[in-house]
């Protein structure tokens, strides 16, 4: 059984929807880079203090902030992990296969979410987080087009992506997931 995932996909994707629950299923430690930096905001760390307005307006914080976490996170005792909005960007990724390097471990799937943009904004709209209003979508979806959409022909690249239909019925698309995983 694959041990080291990682959820690619635009903003409301279901990235955090799926990771959540197939984490949930096999015991694997859930990393959101985007729920962690949300904790530092409410608990107003320094950290949470330095990227609140970043986040807010729908821009990506620094490589070095997020790699700091993911660092931090993949380090500690686990029995795999599901990495959810991390990379985000080539250097992103470069960063990863370093920090794997060091500790030994490999990337072995990535789940790529394929939805179409019309949905993506209804879900956000829907779901109303502060960095959920139409306008700041929009930064979201371009900055997504502009920095991570790359990341899908890198991994295709290293053949570990595999798509997934992320339109429609959320139970279906998890199990769509499953069954993937035990055919890897
Ligand atoms: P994230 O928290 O990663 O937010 P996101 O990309 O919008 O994805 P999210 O997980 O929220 O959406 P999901 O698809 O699960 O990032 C937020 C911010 O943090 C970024 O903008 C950036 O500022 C910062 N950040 C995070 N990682 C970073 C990094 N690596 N580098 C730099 N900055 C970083 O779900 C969306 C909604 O759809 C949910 O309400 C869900 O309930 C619903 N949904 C899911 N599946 C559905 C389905 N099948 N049908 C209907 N609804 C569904």
């Amino acid at each position: 059984m694959k041990k080291h995932l990682l959820f690619l996909g635009a903003p409301g994707a279901g990235k955090g929807t799926q990771a959540s629950l197939l984490s949930k299923n096999y015991s694997y430690l859930h990393l959101s880079t985007g729920e962690l930096l949300r904790k530092e905001i409410e608990m107003k760390t320094s950290l949470g203090i330095k990227v609140k307005d970043t986040m807010n307006r729908g821009e990506l914080v620094g490589d070095d902030v997020v790699l700091e976490i993911v660092k931090q996170n993949l380090d500690s005792p686990n029995k795999g992990w599901i990495l959810d909005g991390y990379p985000r960007n080539l250097s992103q990724a470069n960063s990863l296969n370093d920090v794997l390097v060091k500790i030994n471990q490999s990337l072995e799937v990535v789940f790529y979410l394929d939805i179409p943009d019309e949905v993506l904004i209804k879900r956000l709209l829907l779901r109303g987080r502060k960095d959920d209003d139409e306008e700041t979508i929009k930064t979201r979806l371009r900055i997504y087009k502009e920095t991570t959409e790359p990341l899908i022909e890198y991994y295709k690249d290293l053949s570990l992506l595999e798509y997934i239909d992320a339109e429609g019925d959320l139970k279906k698309i998890s199990s769509d997931i499953n069954k993937k995983m035990v055919s890897l």
